[in-house]
């Protein structure tokens, strides 16, 4: 349950999830009660004017000491991190980026006795020897992209502070994740935000994956009510301390392509695999999620048709 007292830091704030995560957060506990943080300020009117907002870089750990001396956090979204293909462009910097980041927020969170740590992992913790059709939630994994890899260790680490030092550390593998407020970037999923911007602006779309590359999707909304349903369970629900599997459909670029042409018939798409295909091709198609069902009652909303119709209406609204 929120509580009054409750002060969350989400550190990511201006990224894909964070931008709309702050907003449903500063809903839930009230503006003042919830600090943005990131690298840059936001560009979103909403989030800049709905509370507070503080530069923090997690490489830095003096900023999160700085922000110690004016807030007592009782909570902390962690959601910074270099997605899969923009890590292996720089696979140094992403491994930085993802594990030193992490290790500063859980050693700040265990220093200021932060009660609730959030943690984003990814279906990039899984590889080539993983069973690709309902991904158990305890199987094979051997991701090989730096940002998979450094997933797959974050998930053990946050199992190793709730372990050995008692801090609450809950985590869900997203799948690709879709919405309308803000672009993902440098993800391998990215190309299902990007066509519908594109069907609206251009009525055709080139995918950088083949038509027949089936991956796990969700809708944004459905994203912040797992999150925010898992960090509002009691502690004894979430049996999962490395992080939980979570699904809601899984489709192909061929099929996102039929779902905007219920919409849109002259819509048309082509395909021109690059890098980001064989990222694809080691990843799950689709995932089984009972844990997260049974442990805490998990349900998604949206379906693929349910959602194009829901971003298509949002973003030509947004259009004109
Ligand atoms: C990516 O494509 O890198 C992310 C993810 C699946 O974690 N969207």
């Amino acid at each position: 349950m929120t509580q009054a007292k409750d002060t969350i830091l989400v550190i990511g704030a201006c990224g894909q999830l964070g931008s709309e995560l702050t907003l449903e957060l500063r809903e839930m506990y009230g503006g003042a009660h919830v600090v943005a943080a990131d690298i840059q300020y936001p560009k979103q009117a909403d989030l800049r004017e709905s509370g507070p907002f503080e530069i923090v870089d997690v490489l830095t750990p003096q900023h999160l000491s700085d922000l110690a001396s004016r807030y007592q956090f009782t909570q902390i979204y962690h959601l910074a991190a270099i997605l899969s293909a923009t890590g292996e462009k720089n696979p140094k910097f992403a491994w930085r980026l993802n594990m030193d980041g992490l290790f500063n927020v859980l050693d700040f969170a265990l220093e200021q006795k932060v009660q609730k740590v959030y943690w984003p992992s990814s279906i990039a913790v899984f590889g080539p020897s993983t069973p690709r059709q309902n991904t158990p939630q305890d199987t094979i994994m051997d991701p090989n992209t730096v940002y998979g890899i450094s997933k797959q260790a974050g998930e053990r680490w946050c199992d190793y502070y709730f372990n050995k030092y008692g801090l609450d550390v809950r985590s869900l593998r997203y799948p690709g994740l879709i919405g309308y407020k803000a672009l993902p970037g440098g993800g391998t999923t990215d190309y299902a935000v990007d066509i519908y911007h594109q069907a609206l602006a251009k009525g055709t779309y080139k995918c950088f994956l083949s038509e027949h590359t089936r991956l796990p999707m969700m809708y944004m909304p459905d994203a912040i009510k797992a999150t925010l349903d898992l960090m509002h369970v009691p502690a004894e629900k979430v049996k999962v301390r490395s992080s939980y599997n979570l699904a809601a459909m899984s489709f192909t670029p061929q099929e996102i392509a039929t779902s905007i042409q219920r919409h849109y018939p002259d819509f048309s798409i082509t395909y021109e695999p690059d890098a980001r295909q064989q990222i694809a091709d080691s990843w799950p198609q689709t995932i089984d999620d009972r844990a997260a069902r049974q442990d805490w009652g998990w349900r998604p909303k949206y379906d693929l048709d349910t959602m194009t119709d829901d971003m298509l209406l949002h973003l030509k609204r947004i259009n004109n």
